[in-house]
């Protein structure tokens, strides 16, 4: 029933041409109704239009044939969210939960050609409204009041990132289903690891009494398209059936090896007639998290085939604030993006909705390992009969959705919960009744739940969570960590070293997005951090001043809007490496570094890496440098450099670490190399370098820097420079950046020079977005550094002169005056 309907506010008597899945704001907007809510503050405006309620309607036919089947049922993948449904003017079935689908039994309502199916959808400002006045209950300070009542992605009433859009109406597809005997209603595939073979247990569960002669058929087909099948009665409406899988093909996680998928084909015949069919793709794998006492305290590291690696990733959110603009494509170069970047963990965190099934199926042909949060965060829920229920049939409808996928790593309770209840206050703001509902609902309910209908997949109560039950949620020595004192405790980067968490689930610095993302929101005068508009599209109250203060903290005075948007994004790169470098350099102690976010909903001032056009900011390429399976990290402490090589491959790294140390014409002043060799998994201190001899002055200080490299087979994979006092005050010299740019095949090759040490390099185009293999890199005088961009990862086709043309090259120097 997907496709046009229509729609109408319920005040109102003109009916709209609707389209569906989509939303009342896309509906709006499409019949010029209202103005794009993303645009300077048109969000305001959007907000009132949530204060009414909404109705939807479908005429279809219906087939003589298809009304004799005897079961006929009406499915909604997803409505969002307060709703009542009427076939033929008939209650069919109200609903208030956007994260559940729905089907309801309509063979008594439906008749034989037209049919009217109608959907009211009630204000959830209003309801929440209410509620809260009811029964008062925290939630994050940025969002609506109320919204814990509501089983509705909470960012829609606004976030510290995300505007107050609570956007409404039919989000996912709806179809009828009709049959006679039965239909497959869920496959559940279990996988037996042995030495040289896997065994899968396929439990198949049907809706309906089969038949005598009702027939489950499943095939699997291998990525080299060997097809197993078995063919077996289905006697009741649970069957369970066995393949066994000679020669299987592992996944693995992205950059650990191969992300061999698996087709899976379910078919029911009744007399030998195919009546159903279902469709997936599984990956072989075992996947668990470790939690293993030893010196420190407790592991907390992802396992997959046996083999703990060091979980790296960002924190994603949901792709868009108007769920009707997300797409395949823009989600697929979301995650082909985080494998450009070298992650291999995704983590979802519980303020939003569960994502689409296309986000698990990249994940899985990525290599996306998924730490999967159940959809509640940052607030105090009530617990009730209703509320159990309601949260009980989302989390199976969403196990049973999800639990097939070779990515799915974890299932995490809830975003921030325990801590809100240890280190919030709300222990002394709510009654013992609510923080018992806390443990009944993350300690009790869902891990009952996970445990009988997700068996394999391990459950953790809270993110962050040491031992659950209130004990010391933020313990760095058990479980996983979120750190904010750094950004919202304005600490320097530094303290990131002083950090020993054994998982970091979310740390995080906020920057402004690419001018480019800033221009389709403003007009020319609003292009000042501090004007209405700009601070519309900055929702942490105190964020603008807390960059200002990170600036001054690092660099110099901004020369104009466009360099502070770049400082601020080298910035927050630059934080976020501190952070993961130190933390892989304590591979082992520490297993994972997940920082907060990879994503934004809409154009605005963020933590995210990759803003709401896809932009990658230069945190998103400095991750794709700190995330490399290899990594060699120099880690400044005075006149001293410790240098460390992090291996996260399963195979020893023989190379040659390079060392200079450089004036700020990019001079040596002093050598060396190490010849080093890492085993797997492991992460090495090489050398402590000291060069308080070179460095007695201050004045030596603010102009020398040191620069490493590390090559393997005559390939540099990596190379960094360090400053021995903080950027601002380093003494940078005109780089005068030279180029030449050549077409090849498939790419523009760009040969960059630099006349001193050039800190921080940007290129970019202004007729178009592409992705440079490299980017905010140095460039050291006398040398040339070639960067390519690949012709399709441009946004728009261009010539070779356009270009040249709209290249645009900005560095550290040129960002002050
Ligand atoms: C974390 C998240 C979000 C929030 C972010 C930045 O705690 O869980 O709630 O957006 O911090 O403040």
């Amino acid at each position: 029933l997907n496709g046009s309907w229509q729609m109408k506010r319920t005040d109102k008597d003109k009916w709209l041409p609707a389209f569906v899945p989509g939303s009342v704001y896309n509906d709006l907007l499409n019949n010029g109704m209202m103005d794009d809510p993303f645009y300077r503050d048109n969000e305001y405006d959007a907000l009132l239009l949530m204060e009414y309620d909404y109705e939807y309607i479908k005429k279809f036919e219906i087939t003589k044939d298809f009304l004799s089947k005897k079961n006929i049922l009406l499915r909604f993948d997803g409505l969002d969210t307060l709703c009542s449904i009427y076939l033929n003017s008939e209650l069919v079935g109200s609903s208030k939960n956007m994260h559940r689908t729905y089907e309801y039994d309509i063979k008594h309502f439906v008749c034989e050609g037209e049919n009217t199916l109608s959907i009211t959808f009630n204000s959830p400002v209003k309801y929440v409204r209410q509620k809260d006045a009811e029964f008062p209950l925290r939630s994050s300070g940025d969002a609506l009041s109320g919204i814990t009542h509501l089983r509705k992605a909470h960012c829609m009433f606004g976030w510290d990132w995300g505007p107050k859009l609570p956007d409404a109406g039919i989000w996912r597809s709806v179809s009828i289903i009709g049959y006679d005997l039965a239909r497959i209603t869920d496959i559940h595939v279990r996988q037996h690891h042995k030495k040289d073979h896997v065994d899968l247990s396929f439990d198949v569960t049907l809706d309906g009494i089969p038949a005598i002669d009702t027939k489950i058929r499943i095939k699997v087909t291998s990525p080299c398209l060997k097809t197993t099948e078995i063919i077996c009665d289905a006697v009741s409406s649970k069957v369970n059936v066995r393949i066994k899988i000679d020669d299987p093909k592992l996944w693995w996680p992205n950059n650990l090896g191969d992300q061999p998928l698996y087709n899976v084909q379910v078919l029911l015949y009744e007399k030998a007639i195919m009546v159903d069919e279902k469709f997936f793709r599984i990956g072989l794998r075992t996947i668990t998290v470790n939690t293993n006492k030893d010196e420190w305290g407790e592991s907390f590291e992802f396992v997959v085939n046996g083999k703990a690696f060091f979980a790296m990733g960002a924190d994603y959110i949901p792709e868009d604030s108007l769920l009707s603009r997300r797409t395949c494509e823009k989600t697929e170069e979301l995650i082909k993006s985080c494998k450009l970047a070298n992650f291999n963990c995704i983590r979802v965190w519980g303020g939003g909705h569960y994502p689409d099934d296309n986000f698990y199926d990249l994940c899985d042909e990525y290599g996306m390992v998924i730490w999967q949060d159940f959809m509640f965060a940052c607030g105090v829920y009530r617990f009730d009969k209703d509320f159990e229920n309601e949260t009980t049939q989302e989390a199976e409808d969403n196990i049973k959705r999800l639990r097939n996928h070779a990515c799915l790593g974890l299932w995490c309770g809830n975003n921030e919960q325990e801590e809100g209840w240890v280190r919030w206050g709300w222990s002394s703001q709510y009654t013992i009744q609510l923080k018992q509902d806390y443990i009944k609902q993350f300690e009790r309910q869902l891990p009952c739940i996970v445990k009988r209908e997700d068996p394999d997949t391990f459950y953790w109560p809270s993110s962050p969570s040491s031992f659950g039950a209130f004990t010391e949620p933020t313990s760095q020595n058990f479980g996983d960590l979120h750190y904010w004192g750094v950004w919202h405790g304005k600490e320097p980067f530094i303290k990131y070293r002083e950090l020993f968490p054994r998982f970091m689930s979310e740390f995080g610095i906020q920057s402004f997005p690419d001018i480019k993302t800033v221009n389709t929101f403003t007009e020319p005068g609003d292009r000042n951090i501090f004007s209405p508009v700009m601070e519309s599209h900055q929702k942490n109250g105190t964020a603008n001043e807390k960059i200002l203060y990170y600036i001054s903290q690092y660099f110099r005075f901004p020369e104009n809007f466009n360099s502070l948007i770049y400082l601020s994004q080298l910035l927050q790169a630059e934080g976020m490496r501190y952070g993961v470098e130190h933390w892989r350099r304590n591979r082992g102690r520490c297993m994972g570094a997940i920082y907060w976010q990879l994503n934004d909903c809409w154009p605005v001032a963020s933590w995210s890496g990759i803003d709401y056009y896809l932009r990658w900011k230069a945190l998103h390429y400095f991750a794709k440098r700190f995330y490399s399976p290899v990594l060699a990290s120099a880690f400044e402490d005075g006149e001293k450099i410790s240098l460390s090589v992090t291996n996260e491959t399963d195979f020893d790294v023989t190379g040659v670490l390079a060392w200079k140390l450089r004036d700020q014409y990019s001079k040596v002043i002093k050598d060396g190399t190490f010849d080093v060799s890492i085993p797997p998994f492991l992460s090495t201190e090489i050398a402590v370098l000291d060069f308080s001899q070179e460095l007695d002055t201050a004045s030596k200080r603010r102009s020398t820097y040191f620069e490493h490299t590390f090559i393997v087979n005559d390939i540099t994979i990596c190379s960094q420079s360090t400053l021995f006092v903080p950027a601002k005050h380093f003494d940078l010299k005109d780089p005068k950046i030279s180029f030449a740019v050549t077409d090849e095949d498939t790419h523009f090759t760009l040969s960059l020079m630099s006349a001193a040490f050039a800190r921080y390099v940007k290129l970019d185009i202004s007729n178009g977005d592409a992705i440079f293999n490299d980017n905010y890199f140095d460039l050291h005088n006398g040398e040339v550094k070639k960067i390519y961009v690949d012709k399709d990862k441009i946004t728009n086709p261009m010539t070779f002169d356009e270009f040249k043309e709209g290249l645009i090259i900005l560095d550290l120097y040129n960002s002050f005056e």
